[in-house]
């Protein structure tokens, strides 16, 4: 006979034993928190993890320590408000119509947060966005008009427009926490989108590093002093040359120029609070004043050295302060609980030139400002030191969060997830990635063109005002110096490329009766522009 108080027992047993697995099943289901950080024009060869030897960048190498480095990240329109399109809609710049810097954006389109929050998902979107109207898809957002300043900066505070003191790097990370601690609902899933400014043009340090990396001297790259004499005619005649294109005044914050001209730089200390423009003076007249008694006696290619030192001096004092702040955001990550559900992608909006090729800037389809930095940690998925190599684009960053939120990709998005790529599940991924840019002329004259790369070569054809291929091998030229198209040794590959273009182009649904579709709302709005300023 059972005695009554064993099937009591018995059945208390199995209860708990059903309820302790539901709950580790609750625990298991539980759906992700996102942080996406993603700063503007932040080279990979800026961040220590890279291993380029540069700077340290030792918050954002936490997220190569504990999660993943991906080598060959790369974006499919190397320039800002067209990335950023990209990577809320999930598709190409000719699907999304966000071309170029100039031409309207649609919000009311699909984007990922909006499928998140849809989904019960809490978003926010804090710092820049570049692109016009107000964010769709957020809870809330507070984001800088346009560019925006380094110094005092406004910003869009769900639309309204309001001035805030202080350094704005510093001001977007404490947005942030503030958003992570003390607005959000903690009993919803949360993606932030923390998106610096920096290290953007014209590299405006934070009061704190205006001396950082003074008593240093950085060798520029082995081609600083390109001719291009292995490249095409775009490579000659763009404008982003540090020895060249770059300015006295804007880009090397002089106020006089070494031959006695004032610059109008001036101007731009006019934002700053009193205690700004002292620091600032203080820690730049002397730099100025000590090149300017040396410069008639420096060589030209002495004064290109010195230009490169100011100019990356500059670029990596904005970087300590992003760094500063993503270690800011994981030590509140661990402090509060939350760093075991949280997945943290770093990023850019693309790459930059840190003087490969003497340049400045980005656009090109050439591997510096191609490629983009990406690291993701999420300890739940990710092993601690995992490595990418895979070619993965910013087309992939919308089905890749909505794929851990547990939303189903819309048909429409045209990137894929690599969630399993990251975990080590994926058995295949892709052997091309498309490369599309628009905005000529422009700022800089880089040419219209577009192209495929592989995991080893690459073929670009630049168009509009010229008709150029250009194709490289990057086992054997990494540094793209040597245009090897028509190159007879390379006919198999040249041939095998062209099929790839077509493929990729024919998959994403490009054409080049899409490509004059745009150039002329370009020109059209450029000649509007034209006659709004004749006017
Ligand atoms: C500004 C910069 C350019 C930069 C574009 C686009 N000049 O015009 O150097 O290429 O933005 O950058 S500056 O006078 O503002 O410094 S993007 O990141 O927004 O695409
Ligand atoms: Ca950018």
């Amino acid at each position: 006979m059972i005695r009554p108080f064993r099937i009591v027992a018995a059945i208390f047993l199995v209860g708990a034993f059903l309820c302790s697995c539901s709950s580790k099943q609750k625990e298991t289901e539980q759906l992700p928190n996102i942080i996406y950080i993603m700063s503007d024009d932040h080279a990979y060869q800026a961040i220590s993890a890279y291993g380029h030897g540069l700077n340290e960048t030792p918050n954002i190498d936490r997220l190569a320590n504990e999660g993943a480095i991906f080598s060959r990240a790369c974006v499919t329109n190397s320039i800002c408000a067209p990335s950023r399109a990209v990577l809320l809609t999930g598709k190409h710049s000719f699907i999304n119509g966000k071309v170029d810097n100039v031409q309207p954006f649609n919000w009311d389109q699909p984007n990922f947060p909006k499928l998140l929050q849809a989904n019960g998902y809490q978003t926010a979107m804090i710092g820049k966005i570049h692109l016009d109207g107000i964010p769709q898809g957020f809870d809330f957002s507070m984001v800088l008009p346009g560019q925006g300043n380094y110094y005092n900066p406004d910003f869009l505070i769900d639309g309204e427009r309001v001035r805030k003191e202080g350094y704005c790097t510093d001001i977007i990370t404490e947005t942030t926490l503030d958003w992570l601690k003390n607005k959000r609902d903690p009993n919803k899933p949360f993606c932030v989108l923390y998106h610096q400014k920096a290290p953007h043009r014209n590299w405006k340090s934070a009061p704190e590093y205006l001396g950082l990396y003074d008593d240093k001297t950085f060798n520029p790259p082995s081609n600083y002093f390109d001719d291009y004499s292995g490249m095409g005619t775009a490579a000659r005649e763009q404008e982003m040359q540090i020895d060249g294109h770059a300015g006295w005044g804007h880009d090397f914050k002089m106020i006089v120029d070494p031959n006695g001209d004032s610059t109008g730089f001036q101007r731009e200390l006019n934002r700053f609070n009193e205690k700004q423009l002292v620091d600032w003076l203080a820690a730049y007249t002397p730099k100025n004043d000590a090149f300017k008694a040396e410069y008639p006696n420096l060589s030209e290619k002495e004064i290109g050295l010195w230009k490169f030192n100011r100019y990356i001096k500059d670029y990596l004092r904005t970087i300590k302060s992003v760094d500063d702040g993503v270690g800011e955001v994981l030590d509140y990550l661990e402090e509060s609980g939350l760093a075991e559900n949280t997945i943290v992608i770093y990023t850019s909006d693309q790459g930059f030139y840190l003087g490969e090729h003497g340049w400045f800037d980005k656009r090109f389809m050439y591997e510096e400002s191609f490629r983009t930095p990406l690291l993701v940690r999420y300890p739940k998925e990710i092993e601690a030191g995992t490595e990418i190599g895979r070619l993965v684009q910013n087309l992939d960053f919308a089905p890749t969060i909505l794929d851990y939120a547990g939303v189903e990709v819309p048909e429409e998005m045209q990137g894929e997830s690599f969630r399993k790529l990251v975990s080590g599940e994926a058995d295949e991924w892709r052997d091309a990635v498309y490369y599309t840019y628009y905005e000529y002329p422009s700022v800089h004259m880089v040419k219209r063109h577009y192209g495929v790369a592989t995991d080893r070569y690459k073929l670009m054809h630049f168009y509009y005002d010229i008709d150029e291929w250009e194709m490289y091998d990057l086992e054997k030229d990494p540094k793209e110096m040597q245009n090897v198209y028509n190159n007879p040794e390379y006919a198999d590959v040249q041939k095998m490329l062209h099929e790839k273009l077509e493929e990729v182009r024919v998959k994403y649904g490009d054409s080049d009766e899409l490509n004059q579709k745009y150039l002329k709302a370009y020109l059209d709005h450029q000649e509007q522009r034209r006659n709004r300023n004749n006017n």
